[in-house]
């Protein structure tokens, strides 16, 4: 994580910390600010100057920045950390609770921690508080029930660089021969139980002492020659295994599991008279490439995001899974004109920067005022800029677009003439997301049979670990988006990830087309496609059934409506 990135984080807790404690709005605004200055901030805050040049840091920020440089941590920070039950910055994670609801339910129902909250909900406790009707705790119990039962796993989009980095590390010590990230990570899972890390060396001693020394790791639950296990201070779990060199394929394959697909793989191998394990595939004693293995077993490569025991015993051949470079446009962005931070040339810059063909800009509709949606006349002006900076740059096509909010009842935000004056128009659910499953069915199937909608963004708005979204009749949705030629999306935001792997593959077998967005709302978001693709990947998508791998022509023809 860059400083720029730690620091702004930093400056957000304290910012909700100052909230929940009752602090006034000045000084909590004047945080966040200095929070979002530190997160657009393009140079890296250790080399500049004079910190207090910067806009919108004072003096204090810019003295807690330098002590942060300085030392690493804040002590006014950490103060104010120590000054509020640790518990209730978890207890911000439930939906719909934000610091001025925390506040209450702590000063007034001595709630510190999740468990607490459970408790004061099932023993009545916040029956009688004010601003709390019934409806409201009726909601909380049900973002806690879902919260309780994903549990504690961790987000790919934090658990990817973590692991990356660890690797990138061990990499370096001396003798490593060869090091892997194993388990659900390297299978592009959506949620991460603990990070896996298999490696081979001269001087296991060595690189035992390494991992268990590196500087995020907070506690060491085992050090041994062959696995050692830590847990880092952000709360996740890494498990090293060190094995012989020309074990190297067997063991990955053991440690990449799934564990359901390795009980396929040795099921296969006793169907042959043969025996796999994590030191290798008798009798011919294979074990230093994964490839090796599956060639033994008369099975063609099996990436790591199929191994799921979910038909790929079957392949005859690889599939051809998406990849990042299959990618030559995106087709959801966002600008200063709502809620993105980049201006329309900017984005086209970066989309170019990636190598892009197109790209769209699909600003908010009216309906999401606190994304700075666009009323029918500013979208109107905002269609002349993008056509104007379209025909300033060569290079790339900038379609206008918008993302039109679906309404509860199916209806989209803007009228039609407007829609028809667009290039793109990507139509998503924002609102409302708590509507049963019959209600969210009709909402969606409405916009997906809409003549002028392309693409459905994050069908069912879901946020990972979360809020669960709509939960809609999903075989219904995909036969109608295919018939009505609708593309549905992988939003790639580790946030969101939805679609999610279940359905892209549904979509995928119905011969529908998916869409891979990032959503972007400044340039590092385009770096979310990643985890779009591994989604993807997951859902066995080609790069033919995917409208982003098409290319310029072809996707211009995708374009024109003809249904
Ligand atoms: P996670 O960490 O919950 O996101 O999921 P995984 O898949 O990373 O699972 P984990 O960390 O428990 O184990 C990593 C891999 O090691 C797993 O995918 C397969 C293999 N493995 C671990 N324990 C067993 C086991 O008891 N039996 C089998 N067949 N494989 C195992
Ligand atoms: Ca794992
Ligand atoms: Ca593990
Ligand atoms: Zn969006």
């Amino acid at each position: 994580m860059s400083t720029n990135t730690e620091l702004a984080k930093i400056f957000t807790a304290m910012a909700t910390i100052l909230e929940i404690k009752g602090e006034s709005g000045f000084k909590v605004n004047a945080t966040v600010k200095v929070a979002r200055v530190l997160e657009n901030l393009v140079e890296d805050i250790a080399t500049v100057d004079k910190i207090t040049d910067i806009t919108g840091v004072g003096k204090s920020s810019a003295t807690k920045i330098q002590e942060f440089i300085d030392t690493g941590s804040i002590s006014s920070y950490e103060e104010l950390r120590a000054s509020i039950p640790q518990g209730l910055l978890e207890v911000m994670r439930v939906q719909g609770l934000g610091p001025k609801k925390v506040r209450q339910l702590w000063q007034e129902a001595d709630v510190v921690d999740i468990a607490s909250l459970r408790n004061a909900i099932d023993t009545g406790k916040l029956d009688n508080l004010p601003r709390m009707g019934k409806k409201t705790i009726e909601n909380i119990s049900e973002s806690l029930n879902f919260i309780e039962t994903t549990g504690n796993r961790t987000r790919i989009g934090i658990a990817l660089p973590i692991a990356e980095s660890i690797r990138g590390t061990l990499e370096q010590v001396s003798g490593v021969t060869n090091i892997s990230i194993a388990g659900s990570i390297r299978r592009g899972k959506e949620t991460i139980g603990d990070i896996d890390i298999l490696a081979s060396t001269f001087e296991p001693e060595l690189l035992a002492k390494s991992f268990c020394e590196l500087e995020d790791v907070a506690t060491v639950f085992s050090h041994g020659e062959t696995k050692c296990s830590v847990r880092l201070s952000s709360g996740m779990q890494v498990d090293l295994r060190v094995v012989d060199d020309n074990k190297f394929g067997s063991a990955l394959l053991y440690f990449t599991g799934s564990k359901e697909h390795c009980v396929l793989l040795r099921e296969i191998a006793i169907s042959q008279d043969k025996k796999l394990n994590e030191y290798g595939l008798e009798p011919r004693n294979i074990s230093e490439t994964e490839e090796a293995i599956y060639a033994d077993l008369g099975l063609p490569y099996l990436p790591p995001e199929i191994r799921e025991d979910r038909g790929e015993g079957e392949c005859k051949n690889t599939p051809t899974l998406v990849t990042t470079e299959d990618i030559q446009c995106d087709l959801h962005c966002h600008t200063l004109a709502s809620d993105g931070k980049m201006t329309i040339k900017e984005l086209a810059q970066e989309a170019l920067r990636r190598g892009y063909h197109t790209i769209a800009v699909t600003d908010h509709s009216q309906s999401q005022p606190q994304a700075n949606g666009l009323k029918p006349d500013r979208m109107l002006e905002h269609i002349e800029s993008i056509r104007a900076v379209n025909e300033s740059m060569k290079d790339i096509t900038i379609l206008a677009g918008s993302e039109v909010d679906i309404l509860p009842d199916g209806s989209l935000d803007y009228d039609d003439d407007l829609l028809a004056m667009l290039d793109i128009v990507v139509a998503s659910p924002h609102a409302t997301l708590t509507q049963s499953t019959k209600e969210s069915t009709k909402r969606l199937l409405l916009a997906i049979e809409h003549p002028l909608v392309h693409i459905i963004g994050h069908p069912t708005g879901r946020i990972i670990n979360k809020r669960k979204g709509l939960e809609p009749d999903m075989p219904t949705l995909i036969s109608a988006a295919k018939e009505h030629k609708t593309a549905l999306e992988i939003n790639a935001n580790s946030y969101r990830l939805d679609l999610r792997d279940i359905h892209v593959r549904a979509t995928v077998e119905a011969g529908g087309m998916l869409a891979i967005n990032t959503d972007a709302h400044r340039a590092e978001d385009f770096d979310q496609l990643q985890y779009g693709i591994l989604t993807g990947r997951r859902g066995w998508l080609t790069p033919k059934n995917c409208i982003n791998c098409l290319e310029h022509d072809a996707l211009q023809t995708w374009l024109v409506r003809n249904c």
